[in-house]
């Protein structure tokens, strides 16, 4: 009884902290995610993503992925990902403009990706993005560095 109470009061703050530095995103079968933004807390030394393809499609047809990058990185790295082609899940390898990216996804799977935060900059806008080919103008959202 007394080591239960210990232990909760233990991992109480672990698993408080735990769920802040990590977000899951969704998609199905349409170009969209169903999370527009994400706030990091910079209290976080790392941060995990959870994507997930709620759809039906092969990821031959509606192939997604989650792609992080700055901002302004958006249009190059998408265009460097469709170059790099469907075996390298549209994602251009060994570049450093990409700051975090799952494997591209089919219907019904997931991945998880994380990053450090400390490679966020709190005066920085950051994207992501997924890099499927024709996606990425759309299939997009915001990540902020918070307080
Ligand atoms: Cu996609």
């Amino acid at each position: 009884m007394r080591l239960r109470l210990l232990l909760t009061l233990l991992l109480a703050p672990l698993a408080a902290q735990a769920e802040t530095c990590e977000a899951t995103v969704g998609s199905a079968d349409t170009m969209s995610f169903d999370v527009r933004t994400i706030n990091v807390p910079s209290s976080c030394e790392s941060f995990t993503v959870h994507f997930e393809h709620r759809g039906r499609m092969p990821k031959t047809g509606m192939g997604h992925n989650w792609v992080l990058t700055r901002a302004t990185d958006v249009e190059g790295v998408a265009k460097a990902g469709v170059a790099a082609g469907a075996a390298r899940g549209f994602v251009p390898q060994g570049d450093s403009r990409v700051i975090a990216a799952t494997p591209l996804l089919g219907g019904g799977e997931r991945a998880s990706v994380s990053f450090k935060v400390g490679m966020l900059a709190k005066d920085d806008k950051y994207t992501y993005f997924c890099s499927f080919p024709g996606h990425w103008s759309m299939m997009r959202g915001t990540l902020k560095l918070g307080a």
